[in-house]
């Protein structure tokens, strides 16, 4: 993330602000991760890790180069994708004779492998997941975190026996994404079903996961598909059942990339910089000595380091910024730049009154703190730092949500702020394109329990069943 300082404020210009704090550019779409970055990554996957593994599912790792022949077989889901592939050609100077795929998605490679594995029920259910990076060739604008040409995610791919099977799965993970992005990014997202046209092609049904971001963008965070028996007549996966005859099999996956980390910048993030949610942070509390004056110093460091101390014991993540050549102040800009939770001061002052200072990250306020109580007083201060930072996320997603009945006010709402509209649509694929075309706004879910409604359709104003949610998004 930046090191130079935030100079666009994030109200005035949300793009610029946004590339201020996270900038980042050594090659055209693809992107480092810093430590700190990549921290929250490893923390995403370590909260995950043990979800997954909790309930049976085994991490595995595929070949990052696809056959040529494997995507081919899969013509009419891919077909929408295939310029988004980057190829390998060569080797060395020879023409390789298949031309290999740098995955885009594993579903071909894993699935052919699955036809191989499955021979009876007992082979069943298979679980795995894997964590690696991915190839697309964006060709729209890309932007840090969000859009890039290489990214890493993590992949599951389930079969099942039944399509109840398949179907409970499909929910769970939904399930376990929210958690993750709740409970620890302190993200808020809505859950629901794509329309057919914004599904991925491959599945049967698409879940999805969508947070609301401060310029009124929607970005979808997480997928969980239900592929029905599609692949499995495409890549014949069948097993032998009790019954001894031959049956397909059903399947999900699904998945979760470094985009969360784009939206935790987005909805947390301030003027000042980064703020990041206490249960992702990997250091949650940096200690700064205030030492102006000389002769002070020593009794000031010497009570810093206790604190240390007293901290790490607790396993809480904390740095010492001890360094003698930069000031107070600096220190404070940098810390507050990164984001980490909890600054505490030490000062003559402090140290006079057997106290320390607290900066909480997220409102920036100040309190004093008994020196005994440091421990209880920063643990419960990071909760109350984690439950904040969620709290108002949710209130801006509320603020953020409108209900209209009619296509003027619609087309007013997404003017004006954007953000999720709630409308009435009569289910037609025809009405859904129009608004599409003529608003830039699509569906980005259908809520997961149907949201009934008296109103007609927003666009042709026949009947209509249920409430969608339609946003501009990322
Ligand atoms: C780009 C190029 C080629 C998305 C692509 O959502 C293929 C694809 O299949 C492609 N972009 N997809 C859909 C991915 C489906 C699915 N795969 C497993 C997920 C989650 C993880």
């Amino acid at each position: 993330m930046s090191d130079t300082g935030v100079t666009v404020k994030k109200s005035e210009n949300f793009s610029e602000w946004y590339v201020d704090v996270v900038l980042n550019a050594p090659i055209k779409g693809c992107m480092i991760f810093k430590a700190q970055s990549y921290a929250i990554w490893e923390k995403i996957q370590e909260v995950f890790n043990k979800k997954i593994k909790s309930t049976g599912h085994q991490n595995v790792y595929f070949p990052m180069f696809i056959p040529e022949s494997f995507l081919k077989k899969e013509v009419e889901h891919f077909e929408g994708f295939v310029p988004e592939v980057a190829w390998v050609t060569h080797g060395g100077d020879t023409i390789l004779e298949e031309k290999l795929a740098i995955r885009p998605t594993s579903e071909t490679i894993i699935y052919s492998t699955f036809a191989k594995w499955i021979r009876s029920w007992r082979d069943l259910p298979i679980k795995i997941n894997q964590w690696c990076n991915i190839v697309r060739w964006e060709t729209k604008a890309t932007k840090p975190f969000l859009r890039t040409r290489e990214f890493l995610w993590q992949e599951g791919h389930t079969v099942h026996k039944t399509s109840e099977e398949a179907n409970k799965e499909v929910l769970d993970i939904l399930d376990e994404y929210r958690d993750i992005m709740e409970q620890y990014l302190a993200i808020p997202v809505l859950l629901g079903v794509k329309t057919d046209s914004e599904k991925f092609a491959g599945a049967l049904y698409t879940t999805t996961l969508e947070a609301m971001m401060p310029d009124g963008k929607a970005l979808q965070m997480g997928t969980s598909h239900n592929l029905g028996q599609n692949f499995a007549k495409v890549f014949n996966i069948e097993y032998i059942g009790e019954d001894k005859k031959s049956h397909l099999v059903w399947q999900t996956s699904w998945g979760i990339s470094t985009r969360l980390i784009g939206a935790l910048v987005m909805v947390h993030g301030d003027n000042k910089g980064l703020v990041i949610p206490p249960k992702v942070a990997s250091t949650k509390v940096v200690i700064v000595p205030i030492t102006y004056k000389k002769g002070d110093s020593s009794a000031i460091i010497q009570k810093s380091k206790e604190i240390f101390k007293k901290l790490k014991k607790q396993n809480i993540t904390t740095i010492l910024d001890d360094r003698k050549e930069y000031t107070p102040g600096w220190k404070f800009h940098e810390w507050e730049l990164k984001g980490v939770p909890i600054r505490i001061e030490i000062g003559p002052r402090d140290l006079q009154k057997n106290q320390i200072t607290l900066a909480r990250r997220d409102t920036l306020q100040k309190s004093d703190v008994k020196m005994e109580d440091t421990v209880a007083a920063i643990t419960s201060l990071l909760d109350d730092i984690q439950d904040n930072l969620f709290k108002k996320a949710k209130e801006r997603l509320k603020e953020k949500t409108i209900l209209v009945d009619n296509y003027s006010d619609f087309r007013d709402a997404l003017k004006e702020k954007g953000g999720f509209i709630k409308a009435a649509w009569c289910g037609n694929s025809d009405c859904e394109k129009r608004i599409k075309v003529e608003t830039g706004a699509t569906i980005r879910l259908k809520p997961l329990t149907k949201e009934l409604s008296s109103n007609n359709c927003i666009c042709c104003n026949e009947n209509s069943e249920e409430i969608v949610y339609f946003a501009r998004s990322y």
